[in-house]
């Protein structure tokens, strides 16, 4: 059998499947591997199955017989898809499994940012509640509002999907190529991005991070939004220029932000955005459900098995399938 390493915890009906095609290798511990000791652990095996671990030449060269690195995740900028196509690894990722139930998470915290809903619970658990028709307790409403979301990919189309048939919502995008077939299927306009963040009361954050989108919203972005406008990040914390957000938020630029991603994770206690009362901020979590997570560790184990038996996996998307030897 081929030998893997499971550089994170998984499901044991996964780690079965597993263990019924490979030999293997595993972390079982709950906090991150640390990198020494993955360097060790990997020395001698086809495939490696990780939750966005840095993957660049170093890992490379100390795992010559390396075939593929399987992520638990979406997102797949923990790769270095120049050096793994060098030395002829594939790079394997878990796309719609999850897009519904990161969906969900923006609009929780499109709600729960709009609403105040975590300074208000605190609000009535802390005894301050002395009458309900307080203008204090107003937040904004959501409904029939206009929502920009800027990258209409997977999630992306179904975070508008929720926006147009939930909320009654006026849904803009921008995305770096123009997509008719969402338009018509969605009822979405597209917008280039200064006019998307001047028109919308609600800005969604959902591109991969890549060396283009990196500090895709600044300074310059966040001036041009409405000062009743909230800003989502759904997507990844290296994608906003977080100096900026709080500048914008401390300058009353913009209303609130609902943040599941920072540019440091676990995001520090001294970091301004915790002590802001507009700001609802979630550790990471877009696709935290039992469901959803098992699914996706299901769908890494099954690509890192097809990759280390010389297949490609038949889902693999056009950004990661660039330059994979088929099989002949
Ligand atoms: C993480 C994610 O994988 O899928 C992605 O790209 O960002 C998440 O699902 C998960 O939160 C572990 O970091």
């Amino acid at each position: 059998k081929p030998k893997v390493y499971l550089a994170t915890t998984v499901p044991a009906e996964v780690e079965a499947y597993i263990a019924a095609h490979c030999a293997y290798g595993k972390w079982d511990q709950r906090e991150p591997i640390p990198r020494e000791r993955l360097l060790e652990e990997i020395s001698d095996a086809e495939g490696l199955l990780t939750v966005g671990g840095r993957i660049d030449g170093e890992l490379l060269e100390l795992a010559p017989r390396l075939k593929v690195v399987s992520n638990v995740s979406v997102g797949y900028n923990n790769m270095d898809l120049a050096a793994m196509k060098k030395r002829g690894v594939m790079g394997t990722n878990t796309p719609h499994v999850l897009d519904e139930t990161v969906a969900d998470l923006a609009f929780a915290l499109i709600l729960s940012t709009a609403r105040r809903v975590p300074e208000l619970d605190r609000h009535v658990k802390e005894g301050k509640w002395e009458r309900t028709s307080d203008e204090r307790l107003f937040g904004v409403d959501v409904h029939h509002k206009t929502l920009g979301i800027i990258g209409m990919g997977r999630i992306g189309e179904a975070i508008a999907r929720r926006g147009k048939l939930g909320f009654g919502m006026e849904v803009l995008y921008y995305n770096r190529r123009r997509k008719p077939e969402a338009e018509e299927k969605l009822g979405v306009a597209y917008r280039q991005l200064a006019d998307l963040l001047r028109e919308s009361d609600f800005v969604v954050l959902m591109v991969p991070l890549q060396k283009e989108t990196t500090h895709l919203m600044g300074s310059e972005q966040f001036a041009l939004m409405k000062e009743t406008a909230i800003f989502i990040n759904t997507s990844r914390g290296k994608t906003v220029d977080e100096a900026a957000l709080i500048e914008a938020l401390r300058e009353k630029q913009i209303w609130g932000a609902g943040l599941d991603v920072f540019d440091e994770e676990p995001v520090s206690p001294a970091n301004p955005l915790l002590a802001m009362p507009n700001v609802v901020t979630l550790p990471h979590i877009g696709s935290a459900t039992r469901q959803t997570r098992f699914a996706m560790a299901m769908a890494a184990a099954k690509n890192l098995v097809a990759a280390v038996q010389g297949q490609v996996p038949p889902d693999l998307i056009p950004e990661l399938r660039a330059g994979v030897e088929e099989p002949q």
